[in-house]
Parts: structure tokens; C-alpha cells; sequence
């Protein structure tokens, strides 16, 4: 519909952590939506530094992949006259609002979150309670700015669910506080598996550097670590259970080209493994070729760069101080 103005679009919120090179998992899972999104919808976009810090960081590394973060997320084509587009540590009502919310969440509920119990085996000598309470805070990253939709990958769609549970408990206490958030999770491309070990999520902290495709790698990367990538020895391109190498290949396959599943077991009906890897390669390497190019440019202006994730920042802190204070004079506190 024409002449939309900006108050009537329905509001978006989702943040990445730049707690390494981001991987196709994050593109297909997360940021293609966030790139669909910005024409239909009010959209606010951080870069999530806090939560990087739940796993130790070193800082020179992790300073500068919060601006390879930022810079990417302009690279792909986020547009910041569009979009409000900032960094989580720059507005420090998400901490503040973190700990409002942490008083308003069980134990209990929080004990089951799987990411938790996931990157608490994998950092068992640095189970911080930062790691245990990381979803009080992203509930604060998202009930700031009250959105209707939240794109993420599949994954976390637990921590959207706390969310919305606290953002209901809290209303219920005080009144219409918060937005309840719907996740918005894409159908295709919502779990990119690991490519050395099909069972696992593709993820960008992952030690092992053939497991992911990261956004940045070259041409010869990308298609030298699919042709790498674990599947089996059934010879039968197929999307099932028992292959899940192949299912995800095929996944990715699909979710860069548009085809269904189906019409891609078709294409390779009667090729073998070697000849569908180097498609799959090379259809993703040329998806994220331009993205490379850009980036390579907007990185090389720190100047602009900052320029951008202050101004940012502002937009930002506007709307976010707004239902701090509310949350805060509806508890009780003096203003
Ligand atoms: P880490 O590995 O450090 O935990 P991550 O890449 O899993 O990082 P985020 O950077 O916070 O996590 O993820 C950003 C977005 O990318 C989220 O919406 C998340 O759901 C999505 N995402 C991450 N990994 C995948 C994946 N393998 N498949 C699909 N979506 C993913
Ligand atoms: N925990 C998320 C990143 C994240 C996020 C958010 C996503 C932090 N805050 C708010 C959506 C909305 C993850 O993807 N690992």
C-alpha cells in the first residue's frame, strides 16, 4: 500500500553478536529476512556486544568484530536512513532494563534454556552467570523497542518464547508495558547445519574452521569447504532423517537458489555427491560475492562507520529510554 507513514508500519527487532566472522547460517537464518523486511517494516537492527561477552573475548579481536559486524550489516544492503541501526552497548537502557526484567524471571524457567546447557558443556571452565541470565537481556534488547516481529534462526526461538512469557508477566503486574513479540522464522534456511558435523548447528564460535562458511570467505573457500563437507556413503540425494549432510546441502541448496527440495532432487537425480557439492559451492560463493565487495569499501571508512553507529545509537536511545522509564515508574522507582 502506497503513503504507509512510518507509524503505521509494524515494528521489527532482531540483533547479531559479533562474536566472530559471521557464517551463511546467520545470513540464511537471520539476516535475508532482516534484508527482506527493511521496505515493509519499521525496523531496528544492533550490533549484540553485550552478549559477546558471555564467552570470553579477546578485546583488540572482539573491538574489531563488533565494526566488522556493523560494517557487514551495511554491506548487505541495510540501509541506516531506513533502518535504526546501532550498537547494544551503546544505549545502556539494555542493561539497565536486564536486570528490571532478571527480577521478574524464574530460576527455574531459565534452568532449561538448551543454549545454556549447550555452550556451558562447550566453556565448562567459564559457566558465568552472565552465560545463565543472556536471556533476560536479549528480552531487554527486544522489549525496548516494542516490535511485532522478531526474525531469528530457528535456535532461538526459546529465548523468544522467555521473552514473550515475561513481557505477559510483567503486563499483567503493571499494565500495557510491553509489546508481546511474534518470532518471525523464515522457511528455508531457518537451521544450517554444520559442514563437519551435520548434527550440530553451523556456528560462527565453532573451533573448527571447515565446519562454516563465513560470509567473507573467498570463492575458493566457500567451494573448498563444501567439497569437504561430511554426508555419507549412501549415494542417494535425498531429503531425509538418515542423511543429514546430504538434507542440509539440499537445505542450503534450496534457500539460496528458491528451488523446492524437491525440484533440486530432481536437478541431481543421477550425478554423484562431487558434482552436487561443487553447486551448491558455487551457487553460494555467487550469492555472497557482491556482499564481499561491498564490505571490503564500507570497511575502509572508520570515519563514516562511526559516524553512522552514533547516529545509530541516538535513534535508538530515544525509543529505548521511553519504555525504560515506564517500566521503571510502573515498578515503583522514583523518577
Ligand atoms: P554463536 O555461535 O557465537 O553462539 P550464533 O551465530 O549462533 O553465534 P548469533 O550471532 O547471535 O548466534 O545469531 C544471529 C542470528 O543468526 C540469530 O537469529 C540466529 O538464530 C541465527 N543463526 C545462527 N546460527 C544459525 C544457523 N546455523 N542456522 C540458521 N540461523 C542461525
Ligand atoms: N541471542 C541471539 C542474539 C540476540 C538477539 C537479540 C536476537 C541478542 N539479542 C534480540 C533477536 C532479538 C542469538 O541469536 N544468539
Amino acid at each position: 500500500m502506497e503513503n504507509i507513514t512510518e507509524t503505521q508500519k509494524k515494528k521489527v527487532l532482531s540483533c547479531i553478536q559479533p562474536s566472530g566472522m559471521l557464517t551463511l547460517g546467520n545470513y540464511l537464518g537471520a539476516l535475508k529476512n532482516w534484508i527482506n523486511m527493511q521496505e515493509e517494516f519499521d525496523c531496528t537492527y544492533a550490533v549484540a556486544d553485550l552478549h559477546a561477552i558471555t564467552v570470553r573475548q579477546e578485546p583488540a579481536k572482539l573491538r574489531a568484530q563488533i565494526y566488522s559486524t556493523y560494517a557487514l550489516l551495511l554491506a548487505l544492503g541495510l540501509d541506516p536512513e531506513k533502518n535504526t541501526m546501532f550498537i547494544q552497548s551503546h544505549v545502556p537502557e539494555h542493561a539497565c532494563l536486564s536486570w528490571l526484567l532478571s527480577c521478574y524471571t524464574q530460576f527455574g524457567e531459565m534452568s532449561r534454556m538448551t543454549q545454556f546447557k549447550d555452550k556451558s558443556a562447550r566453556h565448562a571452565d567459564n559457566i558465568n552467570v552472565g552465560l545463565f541470565s543472556y536471556p533476560t537481556l536479549m528480552a531487554a534488547d527486544i522489549l525496548l523497542y516494542k516490535p511485532d516481529f522478531v526474525p531469528v534462526g530457528a535456535d532461538q526461538k526459546q529465548h523468544l518464547e522467555i521473552a514473550r512469557d515475561i513481557a505477559v508477566r510483567f503486563n499483567n503486574l503493571y499494565g500495557d508495558v510491553f509489546t508481546v513479540p511474534e518470532p518471525y522464522i523464515a522457511k528455508v534456511g531457518a537451521r544450517v547445519m554444520s559442514l563437519a558435523d551435520p548434527t550440530k548447528k553451523m556456528s560462527k564460535s565453532d573451533d573448527n574452521l571447515n565446519s562454516y562458511v563465513a560470509i567473507l570467505d573467498s570463492k575458493d573457500d566457500i567451494i573448498r569447504k563444501f567439497k569437504r563437507a561430511v554426508t555419507d556413503s549412501l549415494g542417494c540425494l535425498r531429503l531425509s532423517e538418515e542423511q543429514p549432510g546430504i538434507s542440509n546441502l539440499i537445505g542450503i541448496y534450496s534457500a539460496v537458489t528458491g528451488k523446492t527440495a524437491a525440484e533440486v532432487e530432481k536437478e541431481f537425480e543421477g550425478k554423484g555427491y562431487g558434482d552436487f557439492k561443487l553447486a551448491v559451492g558455487e551457487a553460494v560463493a555467487d550469492e555472497l560475492a557482491p556482499i564481499k565487495a561491498n564490505y571490503d569499501k564500507i570497511i575502509a571508512d572508520k570515519g563514516e562507520l562511526e559516524r553512522l553507529y552514533r547516529e545509530g545509537s541516538e535513534k535508538a536511545e530515544r525509543v529505548a529510554r521511553k519504555t525504560y522509564f515506564k517500566a521503571m515508574k510502573k515498578v515503583g522507582f522514583v523518577l
